[in-house]
């Protein structure tokens, strides 16, 4: 079956392409990643925001080259060959996006380098922060993708609808644990629980474009919910206008023809796959 799995686009494009540019000279630390991967611009979100010198090396995820797979036996992207040694000569792989992120949060630390951690200094704060990511990728992010991947089909087992009052039940729930004032989701630090989401706030357009929208309310429409709305806005807009968020992004049509295979359920990648099985993501 042709897929766009193995006909992406080939190139990042705009601002990441110039993100890239500036990070493909050979470097101990190396992303292998996909223009059009959410879970990939987590960790270029991270490297951004703790300019961290490191190699992109742009990849399709789906070809699963035996060299990549070697490093990701899971056959995805993010993948970071980190160095281990003290000479940085020797790389080990790692992988899973938010695992990442925390490691070069972990590893990055000199403040006048690589600015304050992402994640708060005090433990219970810390592992609140976790809860929250928790929340992002066990409930908002499988919730993105079934909407996503609705088909008006008397064999689907849920409607558009319902895909979507699930999708805005679960930001509700996020936005209503943030900081009342923000306009992130700790206050006025941007922290790894707003790097775990921007990558999908990002693509929320695509809802507009394949499924009628997204069903969030206008300004001063959104009734008892209205300052629910308001506070999702703030965090939006201020997370959208972020820098590494800004710097990490391609053309808009190229997510477009990427997203379609989702969008018409057709995508053999392992999410989409995951998702239409009822399968927790790999
Ligand atoms: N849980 C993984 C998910 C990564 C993931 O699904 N990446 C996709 C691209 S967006 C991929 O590499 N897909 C290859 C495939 O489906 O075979 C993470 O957080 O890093």
């Amino acid at each position: 079956m042709s897929s766009v799995d193995t006909s992406l686009h080939p190139h990042t494009s705009r601002r990441a392409a110039q993100f890239a540019k500036a990070h493909s000279t050979p470097n101990p630390l190396v992303l292998y990643g996909g223009w059009f991967c959410p879970f990939v611009q987590r960790t270029w979100i991270t490297l951004h925001e703790k300019n961290i010198p490191h190699q992109y090396v742009e990849i399709n995820p789906y070809e699963k080259d035996a060299e990549f797979l070697k490093l990701n036996p899971r056959g995805l992207v993010p993948t970071l060959a980190v160095p281990v040694d003290p000479a940085r000569k020797e790389q080990k792989p790692l992988y899973e996006s938010v695992v990442i992120c925390e490691y070069l949060d972990e590893v990055y630390t000199d403040p006048t380098e690589h600015g304050p951690s992402l994640l708060p200094a005090n433990a219970y704060e810390r592992a609140r922060c976790r809860i929250w990511i928790d929340h992002i990728s066990g409930r908002i992010v499988p919730a993105f993708y079934r909407f996503m991947q609705h088909q008006h089909s008397d064999l689907s087992p849920y409607t558009l609808d319902e895909a979507r009052a699930e999708f805005l039940h679960h930001i509700k729930t996020f936005v209503q644990e943030a900081d009342p004032t923000g306009p992130f989701f700790l206050g006025d630090q941007f922290s790894m629980v707003d790097v775990m989401l921007a990558p999908w706030l990002c693509r929320l357009f695509l809802f507009d474009v394949f499924k009628g929208g997204l069903g969030i309310p206008a300004e001063g429409k959104g009734g008892a919910d209205e300052p629910v709305w308001q506070r999702w806005r703030r965090w939006a807009k201020a997370t959208e206008e972020r820098q590494s968020v800004l710097d990490t992004l391609s053309e808009r049509r190229q997510y477009i023809d990427a997203y379609r295979r989702y969008a018409e359920d057709t995508t053999q990648s392992q999410v989409a796959q995951a998702t239409r099985a009822g399968r927790r993501l790999p």
